[in-house]
This record gives C-alpha cells, structure tokens and sequence, in this order.
C-alpha cells in the first residue's frame, strides 16, 4: 500500500509546505480549515477541502474527532500534522493509527517519551546522550530537592516535567530559596499542566541552544542531518535560526551528530526529531527532543539539498531513508528570519488586512508563507505570516543576500518583525555570530532605554 492523499491538519506556511512536497510525489492533498480559514492559502491550493469547526483552534485544529471524520469523509489514507496543533500528541497519533490511516509521524510511544520531560532525559541518557548534572528523575521531596541541589552546586534550575518550551522554570540562587522556589514551581506546573513533577538541574548561565536534525526509519537506521543554532530567541519564541552553527567545528557536527543518529538508531526511532542541546564552553548538554517537524527545518534543507516533508513522508510510507550518512555534505549557509504580524518594538500582534504583498526573490531566497494581497491575518493564531530563508556559499554571503531580501519584502496594511530582523542585522554580535540565549532579550532592553 502507498499513500495517494495526504490530510494535512495544520495551517498557514507548513500547510502549504506539505502541500508542496506531497504534490511533487505525485499525492493529493486533503486540507481543513475553521471558518475563519476559509478563504486561506492552503485550502486554495489543496486538491480537496473540509470545514473543521469554529475559529478557536480547540474547536478545530486541535478537535480531534472532527479532523478524523474530515479524513474518513475525504478518503485520506494519511495524516501529517505539521508542527504545533496535535504533532505532539500521543493520543491523537495512536487514533490516527486505529482508524487505519498513516501517521506522518514517529512512534505514539516515542512521542509519549518525550514529551514527558523526565522520562525524556532518562531515555537520552541510557541512549548515551550527554546530559545537564542534576536529580536521576522526578524530585519528591524537600530533602531530596536539598540533598541533589547541594551535590551538582548552585544556582540550580527547578523544571516541570510536563513542561517545555520554558514553561514552570525557576532559577534557585541558593539553599535559602530552595524551598519557596521549588514550592512556586511546583504550584505553576499543577496549575499549567495538572502535574506538579518537577526535577533539577546544574543552571547552566549563558549557553547557546544548538538542535540536531535527525531521521530515523523505525527499523533501527538513523542519520543525522548536521545542527541548527536557534539561540536568538524572545520569551522562548525564536527569532532567527541558522546552519551551521557558528560555533561547531565540523568535527565537532560529525562526533555528536554521530552520537544522535546512534542513539536513534537504537530506540528504533521513525521519522523526524530534533534533538535540543545548550551548549557552553565546548561542552553539549540535552535538554529535549521534539518529535516532529520544525518550523527551522528549511535552513537544513538548504544546507543539505534534503527535502525533509518528502523524507518523513517516504518513511510513513515504509520506505527506506532516501540517503546514507556518508552521502549527506553540508554547504554553505543558511539563515531564517521568521516574520510576524506584530509591533517590532512592542510585540503586540497586529492582526488584519494584508493591503499589499510582494515577496523577495532571487537566487537562494525562498519565502515560506500563505499571503497575499488581500489576505485578512485572523487573530485567532500564531502571528507568524511568512519566513525568510536565505542561503549563501558563506555566512557572510548569506548575510548579505539576507539584507536584500529583507529590502525587497512587501507586508503592507499590518506592522511585521522585518524592521527588527533589519536592526538585528546591523548588530556587530549578530554578525560575528557570538551570541547566546540571553543575547536577544538584554539586547531589546537595552534598545528600549
Ligand atoms: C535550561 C537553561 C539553563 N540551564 N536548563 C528553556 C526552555 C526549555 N527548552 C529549556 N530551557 C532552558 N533550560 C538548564 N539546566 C536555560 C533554558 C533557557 C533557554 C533554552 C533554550 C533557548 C532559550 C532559552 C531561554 C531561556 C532559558
């Protein structure tokens, strides 16, 4: 059996992304949308159409009963979720699988895994990743919290094991402040995710996040697909993301990619997943695998010359992984610049209508993105509208076309984050590449006074 009609439960961008790579293998595509989406991008572009709910994502890109039905009544034979939305639910993934459609996605026990943050590091360290020092799991007690924290040092960081994306994190300067803190994160976590499990860790002061891309086919053959540096980031929404690192040495990529597509391998991993490192003083140190696509996926795909929406589909397919290790090379480099519908000095989204719409071109420009002139941005979603993606034989190269593009970009009738993505260009850090998570947000307050 091959897949012939892809529902894609998703929107915006990485709706049209799936769109693209099914349609270039020669598969339909079912889109859903909510009423609010009905006169989107993506559903112009599929071949087909289902009106999934009302315009909160709960009701629609999130109900999973409707999305199922959507797929029966289409006649879809396969699921890709995209990121966001329902990627990362377990449940939904294991519904898909019972109704006898293909999910575009790894293992539903894999995706359980990981997403429980304990279980997580657990699994990381037992598959040889190196992990940050702290508690061997979920910390239950005062004393236990005292005992860990005394032996790695301080400050230490308390995090929640349903947590993620920097959700129910408190940094403890000292013992004095273990107890109330931990007590805080504790009551945060119940309140956020309805699990109060927290663990610790060595606070680690001033690392860059560095991702690595990997695919695995589910019967025990990974790769690796090299490093993203996704360290520029705002109240964990990253900003702009690039490959390679500008601080990896290439055998620094091989030896951990190596260690990542190794680790893949034996968890007997399918599909795409990024595996998430800080990194500081030379040293790696996992904090998290995503189980999905990723909104940085294409400065990978530029760097690679790999489509990573057609590899993830060939693997649902039971298909082998398209490439060997030994014939992957990284060339060149590649920047993204995600693009918002929001005030560039305050934030606050800036929903409404797109007046006019001119995307940037060129060599080595690719512009991700559902506008167009006309187009009314919903207030109902994530701000991001559109992504730049720019390569260049150098970083330096790539930094220039960088600042072309960003020229030749039309966004009219709403405020976007270009004049932010322009400022950020001009900063000497930027462009020497020496940054690190804290860099973004000291620098904003500082641009503020
Ligand atoms: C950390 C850390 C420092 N030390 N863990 C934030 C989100 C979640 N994925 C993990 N996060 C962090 N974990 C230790 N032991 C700092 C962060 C962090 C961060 C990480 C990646 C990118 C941006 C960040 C911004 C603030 C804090």
């Amino acid at each position: 059996m091959s897949i012939s009609r892809i529902l894609i439960a998703n929107r915006g961008e990485i709706a049209l992304r799936i769109h693209r790579a099914a349609h270039e293998m020669g598969i339909e595509t079912v889109a859903v949308h909510s009423t609010a989406d009905a006169e989107a991008m993506h559903v112009r572009l599929a071949d087909h159409a289902v009106c999934i709910g009302p315009p909160p994502a709960g009701d629609s890109y999130l109900n999973i009963a409707n999305i199922i039905s959507a797929a029966e009544l289409a006649q879809a034979d396969a699921i890709h979720p995209g990121y966001g939305f329902l990627s990362e639910n377990a449940r939904f993934a294991e519904i898909v699988e019972a109704h006898d459609i293909v999910w575009i996605g790894p293992k539903p026990e894999h995706i359980r895994t990981m997403g429980d943050k304990v279980a997580a590091k657990k699994t990381a360290g037992e598959l040889g990743l190196p992990l940050v020092p702290g508690s061997a799991g979920a910390v239950d007690s005062i004393d236990e919290a005292r005992r860990v924290a005394a032996e790695i040092g301080y400050p230490v960081l308390v995090k929640a094991a349903s947590g993620g994306g920097g959700r129910g994190m408190k940094v403890v300067p000292d013992e004095d402040q273990l107890e109330s803190l931990m007590s805080q994160a504790k009551t945060e976590a119940k309140n956020a995710f309805g699990d109060d499990t927290v663990y610790i860790e060595k606070y680690l002061g001033n690392p860059r996040h560095i991702e690595f891309q990997v695919f695995g086919d589910g019967r025990g053959n990974a790769i690796h697909l090299g490093e993203r540096d996704c360290s520029l980031q705002r109240r964990h929404q990253k900003v702009l993301e690039e490959a390679p690192s500008p601080v990896l040495s290439e055998e620094d990529r091989m030896r951990m990619g190596g260690i990542c597509a190794d680790a893949m391998a034996n968890m007997g991993y399918r599909g795409a997943g990024t595996i998430e490192f800080l990194w500081e003083n030379g040293e790696f140190y996992f904090i998290e695998m995503n189980t999905r696509l990723q909104v940085e996926h294409p400065v990978t795909e530029a760097i690679t010359g790999i489509d990573l929406v057609r590899e993830q589909i060939r693997i649902a397919d039971g298909k082998n992984l398209s490439c060997a290790q030994d014939d992957i090379t990284f060339t060149g480099h590649a920047i993204e610049c995600r693009i918002n519908a929001e005030d560039p000095f305050t934030f606050a989204p800036s929903p409404g209508k797109v007046s006019h719409y001119h995307a940037a071109g060129g060599m080595h420009v690719r512009v991700d993105s559902g506008l167009y002139a006309g187009y009314s941005i919903p207030p109902y979603y994530d701000s991001m509208i559109a992504k730049l993606i720019v390569y260049g034989r150098t970083r330096e190269r790539c930094i220039m076309r960088l600042k072309r593009a960003l020229e030749e970009m039309v966004i009219e009738g709403v405020k976007t984050s270009i004049p932010l993505h322009q400022q950020l260009l001009e900063q000497e850090d930027v462009l020497s590449g020496d940054y690190s998570i804290k860099w973004l947000e000291d620098w904003l307050r500082e641009r503020e006074v």
